[in-house]
């Protein structure tokens, strides 16, 4: 595993699950799931999104980028609910609160291609991802694209905290694997990542 990553399989039990697939009901009610396209090409993103917080990550045509509001309502973003701000505290040995947390939706044909996280000011944050409903197939590399990877399965209260070097590791989710969960009544996959993005 590389360098910095920490693994908490099933760190989240089932009533905490349950009471954050409750928060995000009402969060995604105000800031509806929108899907981002890839900037110049304007391909779709097969997950869709949306962000709690005071920033959140955006992707259109002009290109990624974090804002204060949401891209279709345009109103300010939900708060990051209690728990996910406690989970923060807890794992990501970072003495900041987090600004942004995304939230991915993916469906049973759903994917996300390698790529690294670098929208952010301050990499010396961790990324906290939480995973909610199917068990994913998350692959892993390094620092530089084209090098060796590894498969890790992510499945539902699994907690991985991304810093030192892992922070700035490729890594993508190459498939869910549809039935494995029953915490998401019509099945997929949520991730959340907990997100630093300005220097403090
Ligand atoms: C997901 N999300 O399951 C993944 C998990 C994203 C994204 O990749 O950008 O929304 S977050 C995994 C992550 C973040 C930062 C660094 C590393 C992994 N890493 O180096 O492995 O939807
Ligand atoms: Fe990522």
């Amino acid at each position: 595993m590389q360098p910095g990553l920490r693994y908490l399989p099933g760190h989240l039990g089932a009533e905490a699950q349950r009471q954050l697939v409750g928060s995000l009901r009402g969060a995604v009610a105000a800031a509806p799931l929108f899907t981002p396209v890839m900037p110049r090409t304007g391909r779709p993103f097969t997950v869709r999104m949306t962000n709690l917080g005071p920033l959140g990550w955006v992707s259109d045509r002009a290109g990624y980028r974090y804002q204060s509001t949401h891209p279709d309502t345009g109103q300010p973003w939900p708060a990051i609910p209690d728990p996910l701000l406690g989970l923060w505290r807890q794992v990501s040995g970072y003495p900041h609160d987090p600004e942004a947390c995304l939230v991915n939706f993916y469906s049973g044909g759903a994917r996300m291609g390698l790529h690294r996280d670098e929208d952010e000011e301050d990499f010396s944050a961790p990324v906290v991802s939480v995973s909610l409903g199917d068990t994913a197939v998350f692959r892993i590399g390094g620092p530089e694209r084209g090098g060796k990877t590894e498969t890790l399965k992510l499945a539902s209260g699994d907690v991985l905290v991304m810093g030192g070097a892992s922070r700035l590791c490729y890594h993508g989710i190459d498939r869910v694997l549809s039935g494995t969960s029953t915490l998401l009544k019509d099945g997929g996959r949520i991730n959340l990542t907990l997100r630093r993005v300005t220097k403090p």
